[in-house]
């Protein structure tokens, strides 16, 4: 008897063992389409491996702070992360691609714009021992005010929440007064007074219950920033074969499901901030011919930052 219940014990364990369970820090909260779209990935790994390969998702910067998620991957601390490409901007300009105002702002021109980027950002990060799993797009952004906007001028002496180096300056540009904070914190910030106007997606507006600050949305789609699924080189390559496909296949199909999920998601938040009271209204010439304006400068400072790598893409996305 003892020594049955021993070998149950000893098979128990060595079960135990075998698995592996993957943290996986990600910043944006649970309800939000991108973790979502995680959560079916890790799903269908664990699925795809027989429970083997188990990816626990810790949402909302709940275990590591947006800002820490790379270098936390790169470190090995957690062997996956999610975070916005543009988070990266200070590394190097090419992480910025995607949010360059006006340079690429439907779905197509983003997609065409990530598949000439790629190639590059996966040779930025291998160098760091990072391998890229997917890449999806926001909604077009859009400008939130508590008052109605009329022009660039409008934004003027604004507190304006940032949320990469872009946005910052982007808001210096308009006279706004930038301060960054996550989308975990928007809530507070603006109940608080710290920050009074933004640019994001109609899905962080309506994640963060917007209406409760700010009463005017512009759905002006100045750009389409993407979040992006990375995986410590080593720790993939320590899975067996097996889960290594499975890994890879999982992510080819979140890639196109989360941009199919970002397009609906447009149209549904759009829906829901309008539904909550919000007046959600188009843009005037005015603001938009300001805004463009902006976006020239930006494209002008991003190319010669960029260097020739930049204009390799530009030309490749231009093709
Ligand atoms: N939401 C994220 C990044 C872009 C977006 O649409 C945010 O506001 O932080």
């Amino acid at each position: 008897m003892k020594f049955k219940l021993l070998l149950v014990g000893l098979f128990a364990s060595q079960v135990a063992v075998a698995a592996t369970t993957w943290d996986m820090p990600t910043p944006y909260p649970e309800n939000n389409f991108h973790t979502q779209n995680i959560l079916q990935f890790a799903q269908e790994i664990e699925q795809a491996t027989g429970g083997e390969l188990k990816i626990k998702v810790h949402s909302a910067g709940s275990l590591i702070k947006h800002t820490e998620i790379k270098n936390a991957v790169r470190s090995g601390q957690v062997p996956i992360g999610e975070f916005l490409i543009s988070q990266l901007a200070n590394e190097d300009p090419l992480f910025q691609a995607d949010s360059i105002p006006f340079l690429a702002t439907s779905y197509e021109a983003s997609m065409k714009l990530w598949q000439a980027s790629r190639p590059e950002v996966e040779k930025l990060l291998d160098k760091q021992g990072l391998m890229v799993l997917y890449a999806v797009a926001w909604p077009p952004q859009g400008v939130y005010a508590n008052k109605p906007l009329n022009s660039v001028d409008d934004l003027k002496g604004l507190k304006f929440r940032a949320y990469n180096t872009a946005t910052e300056r982007l808001a210096q540009l308009a006279g706004a007064v930038p301060t960054q904070v996550e989308a975990a914190d928007l809530a507070q910030a603006f109940a608080t007074g710290r920050v009074e106007s933004m640019i994001t997606s109609p899905s962080t507006g309506a994640n963060s219950k917007a209406w409760d600050y700010v009463s005017h949305y512009y759905h002006v789609q100045a750009w389409l920033p993407k979040n992006l699924v990375i995986v410590n080189k080593r720790a993939f390559q320590r899975l067996p074969e097996a889960q290594r496909k499975a890994v890879l296949e999982a992510a080819a199909k979140a890639e196109s499901r989360g941009w199919e999920m970002s397009r609906k998601e447009t149209e549904e938040k759009l829906a829901e901030l309008k539904a909550n009271g919000m007046k959600v209204e188009p843009p005037s010439e005015a603001l938009m011919a300001g805004l463009r304006k902006i976006g020239e400068t930006m494209t002008a400072e991003w190319v010669k930052a960029a260097g020739v790598t930049g204009e390799a893409v530009l030309k490749a996305y231009r093709q």
